[in-house]
């Protein structure tokens, strides 16, 4: 009987997360609490944090250039006109796995905020938090009366970091590959996979300008992916023309243009 893997003790809960996702049935719980109980560092989480309403600190932002929720951050900063330095997370030479970075992520992905004595992963946990500390009116995030309308844009931040991001990052993986190397099938799949989300993000956007009623952390979060599409040689061509004038709206959006630049 298959039981928990061993890992090393440094190795990311992801890895047993992967696996239990792979196992399916009872293993796939059983595996969820091992990764729990992995000899991780979970203080930062515990960590009570004293900020002042209305204090502005200078921010570390532990990120790597490529990383398209580490844009979406530097995104909803920019948005916020927060400060902050950023702390480049070597993630090639496996610099997320130490256990100096673990202290601040246990899961050992970038991006991490540092607001003081917050400390917060995950770039959607991270741009709630900023648009419901610093951001100024309308926010980036339709209001509790609005639940409805917030609903939707949560739940369209939530398609494009699970569905639309991983799979363009992964077309531009594929498409990196010299030409012998790559998988026709894969590109074709990937490609597929995209053209899926356009007929949906027309239909929101022939509504309303951007994502939700203003611009919102659901732009934000379909940014730094769909602004790759015309590099990849995907156009969303004439039956998704909203589609198109969108995301030349958000090339020209000055948060989103500052964040290309670094990236550049
Ligand atoms: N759900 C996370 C995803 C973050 C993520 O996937 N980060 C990648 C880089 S883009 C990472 O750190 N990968 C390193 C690893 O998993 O070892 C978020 O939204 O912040």
């Amino acid at each position: 009987m298959r039981l928990v893997p061993r890992w090393s003790r440094h190795a990311a809960p992801d890895a047993v997360l992967d696996a239990a996702g792979a196992a399916g049935g009872p293993d796939r719980w059983l595996l969820r609490w091992a990764a729990l109980h992995a000899p991780h560092d979970w203080s930062s989480l515990g960590r009570r944090a004293s900020l002042a309403p209305g204090e502005r600190n200078e921010m570390q932002l532990y990120d790597h250039p490529d990383c398209p929720y580490g844009m979406k951050v530097r995104i909803a900063l920019a948005e916020t006109e927060c400060d902050y330095e950023t702390v480049r997370v070597d993630l090639a030479a496996g610099q997320q796995h130490s256990a100096e970075f673990l202290k601040i992520n246990p899961f050992g992905q970038v991006p991490v905020l540092i607001d003081d004595s917050l400390v917060l992963y995950d770039s959607t946990i991270i741009n709630e938090y900023l648009n419901e500390w610093y951001a100024s009116e309308p926010g980036l995030l339709p209001d509790l009366e609005h639940a409805p309308e917030r609903a939707r844009v949560r739940l369209l931040e939530d398609f494009a970091d699970r569905a639309f991001t991983p799979a363009v990052m992964a077309l531009e993986a594929e498409q990196a590959k010299p030409e012998g190397e790559r998988n026709g099938e894969r590109v074709s799949a990937l490609i597929e996979t995209i053209e899926k989300a356009l007929p949906m993000l027309e239909r929101v956007l022939s509504e309303q300008q951007f994502l939700g009623p203003n611009f919102s952390l659901a732009d934000i979060a379909f940014a730094p992916a769909a602004l790759r599409l015309e590099r990849l040689g995907v156009d969303p061509g004439e039956a998704h023309k909203n589609v198109k004038d969108w995301l030349t709206r958000l090339a020209g959006r000055p948060s989103i243009m500052t964040v290309l630049e670094m990236a550049a």
